[in-house]
């Protein structure tokens, strides 16, 4: 039996920072950055038939053409995926009367709509990329035991060649799932190897008033190439749901809007464009 302390729910039986109770939600889960993106995607749904909000975590569950649909935010950061991840696979592999792990577990299937600053000129503003592997430079996901789902060669070809400083931690990489990329995917994608980083600042080489620790990391990871594997991203998600998603037996995929292009420093004129467009896209081919 797992104890309260360990798993917390709220006085009305919903699980401690998501405010949810198994039935408010669907089999399939949109994962945005931002609580002002929920309704950016729900407006479109025919019915909506939950909403809550907690903090920066706000859900509506509903229906886009006859398809029952989650968006929920997830907030900034590694860590709150860590909370967002666990607590989602709680509400559908854990009995939360007896608090003991179900034995016919559900695989719930997660995207991610994201934005995100592209590394390579080639990928411009207002595209869109597809995570085929993340790197997590945030170390959230080594508190796990990952040696089973790290994809090694990239791992180490990535350390090796952003001659990476472990005193930071070690960089883990984890690939998508293959049967929601095969789902989703479409010629407008840039399939790409994307960098999760643990912060917006120092920890993605951005100087304002402090000196980072390796002022030459954004290159390096420019310059990253393996087996033709090329980096095209950076943002602060993507890793750590491919981690817990691939640990608790969820299919997890990541898609990004590039809103920013950091190889030659420009900024999309219009950002909301093109994640509505990626929305529509993802809301279209998930109901399908
Ligand atoms: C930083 O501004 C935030 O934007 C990006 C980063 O991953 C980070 O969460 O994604 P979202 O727009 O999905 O939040």
């Amino acid at each position: 039996m797992i104890q309260s302390s360990e798993l917390i729910l709220n006085p009305d039986g919903s699980v401690y920072h998501l405010n949810l109770k198994p039935e408010h939600i669907a089999n399939d889960i949109i994962f945005v950055g931002d609580q002002n993106r929920v309704e950016k995607i729900t407006q479109f749904f025919e019915k909506i038939e939950f909403s809550t909000q907690k903090r920066e975590f706000k859900t509506q569950t509903g229906f886009f053409k006859g398809k029952r649909m989650t968006v929920m935010s997830t907030g900034i950061g590694p860590d709150n995926i860590d909370i967002v991840m666990n607590e989602l696979d709680a509400l559908v592999n854990i009995d939360l009367e007896t608090r003991k792990p179900k034995e016919n577990l559900t695989s719930l299937n997660i995207i991610r709509i994201g934005t995100s600053g592209s590394l390579q000129a080639n990928i411009p503003v207002d595209s869109f990329v597809l995570s085929k592997y993340a790197v997590g430079l945030d170390n959230m996901l080594r508190s796990y035991l990952i040696d089973e789902i790290s994809e090694k060669n990239l791992e180490e070809a990535f350390i090796s060649q952003t001659n990476w400083d472990l005193r930071k931690g070690q960089p883990y990489v984890i690939s998508c799932s293959e049967t929601l990329e095969q789902k989703i995917e479409s010629p407008r994608f840039h399939k790409g190897f994307t960098g999760t980083a643990g912060g917006f600042y120092g920890p993605q080489g951005r100087v304002l008033r402090l000196e980072i620790q390796d002022s030459e990391l954004n290159s390096k990871m420019d310059a990253f190439e393996f087996e033709g594997t090329k980096m095209t991203n950076l943002e602060m998600e993507t890793a750590a749901i491919y981690g817990l998603g691939k640990l608790l037996g969820h299919n997890c995929l990541s898609l990004n809007a590039i809103i920013a292009n950091r190889a030659n420093g420009t900024f999309s004129a219009d950002p909301y464009k093109a994640v509505d467009e990626l929305i529509a896209y993802t809301l279209q081919k998930l109901s399908e």
